[in-house]
């Protein structure tokens, strides 16, 4: 089964290591001096066709519902290309990118030309996620959402506190999509939460991660933020997670899905983020 066996791994030395398995470019592990960072379900499918349940699943083209394919889009269930194999830098840092094209599968769902690359960065404390999108296209425009679905893994939820997040507004899809501006500081998780928070900061810093420290996340062309838990019911409704995961993960979620990008011919779009163990 190709996806067991089609992972790539950034080792920096110190037992800091980044893994990526090429189905869906995602990233399933990110050790910080053997601290794992990320959460990956152990109910997760690694069959080559479903999501891959943790990590950092890459939502493209569509975010969400979707009428021409699967929920999220395809990026996150297709086989990407391994571009440039890792590298240590001078630095010490370690670099590796991957790229998807389209293809007959993606073509089926959404008949454009394009070019995704992704380049991992692993540093001492950081990774660093840089992403390209082109249109080759002579004179077809298309439109996109993007998000990096990022499940960070935590001891306890109840007490992560996100920042950044006050004043802004969000669509709440626990409350039918209606629209709420947060009027927290700090953003807690204590139910069911799935929101989308709009024209967000460059940062957030979530508390209480691996080892009661505290993880910061830096966008660049990622306007939007999610944030996710699943609580109690969501949780036993979803088979590849488990019952009692719920308490030891949050997704924050970088993303360019309150508004589409829009493509011209022959242009490209960036997007970047850092995550930083504090
Ligand atoms: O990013 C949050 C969200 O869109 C939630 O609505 C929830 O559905 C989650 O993603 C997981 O989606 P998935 O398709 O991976 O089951």
């Amino acid at each position: 089964m190709a996806a067991a066996t089609s992972v790539v791994v950034l080792d920096r030395g110190n037992n800091t290591t980044c893994t990526i398995n090429l189905h869906g470019a995602t990233v399933v592990s990110w050790r910080v001096n053997n601290q794992e960072q990320l959460f990956v379900s152990k109910q997760a499918v690694f069959d080559g066709k479903k999501a891959i349940r943790g990590g950092i699943p890459f939502v493209f083209p569509q975010f969400g519902e979707w009428n021409y394919g699967p929920q999220h889009g395809f990026a996150r269930i297709t086989r990407w290309h391994l571009e440039k194999n890792p590298e240590r830098m001078p630095s010490g840092d370690v670099e590796a990118i991957f790229s998807l094209m389209d293809n007959e599968f993606t073509r089926s769902m959404w008949s454009y030309p394009f070019r995704l690359t992704y380049r991992l960065i692993l540093r001492e404390k950081e990774l660093h996620f840089n992403i390209g999108i082109y249109n080759p296209s002579k004179d077809l425009t298309f439109s996109f959402n993007l998000l990096l679905h990022t499940y960070f893994k935590v001891p306890d939820v109840r007490r992560c506190q996100i920042t950044g997040l006050h004043g802004c507004t969000f669509i709440d899809k626990t409350r039918d999509g209606a629209m709420f501006q947060e009027a927290r500081d700090v953003v807690t998780i204590g139910e069911w939460t799935d929101r989308i928070y709009q024209n967000t900061p460059q940062e957030h810093i979530i508390t209480n991660v691996v080892s009661g420290r505290k993880m910061r996340i830096q966008k660049y062309n990622f306007p939007d933020t999610v944030v996710w838990n699943p609580w109690i019911e969501k949780a036993k409704e979803t088979p590849d997670f488990g019952d009692d995961e719920y308490p030891n993960m949050i997704c924050v979620e970088s993303g360019h899905v309150s508004s589409p990008v829009i493509l011209l011919p022959g242009t490209a779009f960036e997007a970047s983020q850092i995550l930083q163990v504090m």
